[in-house]
């Protein structure tokens, strides 16, 4: 650090320096990531927000009633009004939490008793949080193997159960393809077997619901099941809010409880949350955009991207590109005939498109977020056909 400090103007304009290096989401040509532009009402909801410390509710009574409601209303649209939960930093730490939780879970059934290793089994197509949680709680990652539409395996499934299982993980919207697991199915077999089972819904969560409003026939994946404990729900990828804005959704408190902890000097109890201090911001603009959007704001977002999705989808197809497969919700996967996915990226890149590369096929991925428009897609169809 230097010993005198520079002026604002100096600071701000050497910040501008560092901020022209950065891409942004309204050039449209970051198409590989699941973040968006957030949207202005939640943007001045978080910066109305921003003291507020929720690591300490008893002095912000008035965010902590804000955290409640939005989980409340994420409760009610994923079918249990009356669920438990946090508004955290994202997918990562919800799953993290989730798995705790199932660890503690078995820890109190089990007490002394247990002599192995613990595991969580979760499909190949599975988040890559889930190794951290394996990683930072001691427990082994068993992968399931995938059928033939990149879905979770229901056999594979039940070989990888045992005894050890603490956890299984759905997913609903994969990361790579936008996949949904077969929820319902796996449900049932976890409550058949007694295992925790957590959906992660980090993208699916403000998508699949307003899909199924408007008649897409997509599977049942919520807390409508009565096998699935938890739900990891993000904002700040459809749900338009500013990083970082996650939630985790648990059906009882009881799961919580397990993962209290002794707070002493504070004014409320911090409970069972990983991080202490922790922005109340994420709450706020949770709660405004929201409320802002209704059921219909989010449901016109769901079917515009889905409307691009599709355009997409049909112009790589007339112009001879393989999707991986008909895409489920607004991801799209496909390979040219004549270059592998890694060089047609860096080709891409070459010309400023950043896309990502799945790993499970190798293919060209392309997330459809709203600040991807058609303008863009007509774009990047011309740099395609060019390469
Ligand atoms: N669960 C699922 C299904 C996810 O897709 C992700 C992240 C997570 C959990 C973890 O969420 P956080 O990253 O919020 O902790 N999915 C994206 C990915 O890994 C995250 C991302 C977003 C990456 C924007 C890059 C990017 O530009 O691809």
């Amino acid at each position: 650090m230097d010993k005198k400090g520079l002026s604002k103007g100096a600071v701000f304009e050497k910040l501008q320096e560092f901020k022209k290096k950065d891409l942004t989401y309204s050039s449209g040509k970051i198409l590989g990531s699941m973040c968006t532009c957030a949207h202005p009402v939640a943007i001045k909801a978080y910066n109305d927000f921003l003291e507020s410390n929720l690591g300490d509710p008893g002095l912000f009574k008035g965010t902590k009633s804000l955290e409640n409601e939005v989980i409340s209303m994420l409760g009610q649209l994923l079918g249990k009004k009356d669920v438990y939960g946090h508004v955290i930093t994202g997918g990562t730490e919800a799953n993290l939490m989730a798995m705790r939780a199932a660890r503690n879970m078995a820890f109190e059934f089990f007490g002394n008793n247990l002599t192995e290793k613990m595991e969580i089994v979760a499909p190949k197509s599975a988040h890559f949080s889930f190794k951290k949680a394996a990683d930072i709680l001691g427990l082994n990652l068993k992968d399931v193997e995938l059928d033939d539409e990149y879905c979770m395996d229901l056999d594979s499934l039940q070989e990888n159960i045992s005894k050890n299982t603490v956890a299984v993980v759905g997913v609903a919207g994969t990361t790579e393809l936008g996949k949904i697991d077969p929820i319902s199915e796996i449900s049932d077999i976890c409550m058949d077997s007694n295992i925790y089972l957590h959906v992660d819904a980090a993208f699916g969560g403000l998508l699949i619901p307003f899909l199924k409003e408007i008649g897409y026939k997509l599977p049942e994946f919520d807390f409508s099941l009565e096998g699935v404990c938890s739900m990891t729900v993000d904002p700040h990828k459809m749900g338009l809010t500013p990083i970082p804005t996650g939630c985790i959704l648990f059906r009882e408190e009881k799961y919580l409880d397990v993962m209290n902890i002794d707070t002493p000097y504070l004014t409320q109890k911090q409970q069972s949350t990983i991080v202490g201090t922790r922005t109340g911001a994420s709450s706020a603009a949770s709660w405004a955009i929201m409320k802002h959007m209704g059921r219909e704001g989010y449901t016109k977002i769901a079917t515009n991207a889905m409307e691009i999705t599709d355009f997409l989808a049909r112009n790589l197809v007339n112009a001879g590109y393989e999707l991986v497969s008909a895409p489920e919700l607004n991801i799209v996967a496909f390979n040219s005939k004549k270059i592998l996915a890694n060089d047609l990226a860096n080709k891409l890149e070459e010309k400023g498109w950043v896309v990502s590369v799945s790993s499970c096929p190798p293919a060209i991925r392309v997330v459809l977020m709203p600040h991807i428009k058609r303008e863009h897609i007509i774009d990047f169809m011309e740099t395609l056909k060019n390469i």
